[in-house]
């Protein structure tokens, strides 16, 4: 049985990633505007990671028994004062999510739940992945600074990212 403190920590999540897809799309959004479509591009396919994100949660509260809360998605920014301050919006927001995430696993590991600490493992793991993509695409920008070749090669190497469903048997 998943506590009731969980299941509200858990729908929360839910929220945390559609919130996430908000964002990202904000910022898809942003670099479309600026003419960076593969920038665009990448940001496109982390929104649709992020809905695999919510829906696995989503998927998870169902399965122990809870009732899946959808709360409110704040309002976004399109708007960004350079690319790098982007890619800085996206880098603090996983951060935030990881430490989402952390706070969940240390109420499980409390409650001894080890069922909801397994299933937040994938989530632990993929954090470390979602933080050192933002973290690699700042880094990229930072090294080309305001050159305009380099924004150019960072944007096509950004146009080659391609989305790849969860694997259906861990969903
Ligand atoms: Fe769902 O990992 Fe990013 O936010």
């Amino acid at each position: 049985m998943v506590s009731e403190s969980i299941l509200n920590l858990l729908n929360e999540q839910i929220k945390k990633e559609f919130h996430s897809a908000y964002l990202y799309l904000g910022i898809e959004a942003y670099f479309e505007d600026q003419g960076l479509k593969g920038m665009a591009n990448w940001f496109r396919i982390q929104a649709q990671e992020e809905l695999d994100h919510a829906m696995k949660f989503f998927n998870y509260v169902n399965e122990v028994g809870g009732l899946a809360q959808l709360g409110t998605i704040e309002k976004v920014t399109s708007t960004y004062s350079s690319p790098i301050d982007a890619m800085k919006a996206s880098l603090n927001h996983e951060r935030y999510i990881t430490d989402s995430i952390y706070k969940i696993v240390d109420l499980a590991v409390e409650e001894r739940d080890h069922k909801t600490n397994s299933f937040l493992k994938w989530f632990v793991d993929e954090q470390v992945e979602e933080e050192a993509n933002a973290e690699e695409n700042v880094k990229n920008l930072e090294l080309v600074k305001d050159s305009p070749n380099g924004v150019f090669l960072v944007n096509k190497e950004m146009a080659a990212r391609t989305y790849v469903p969860i694997d259906p048997a861990e969903a």
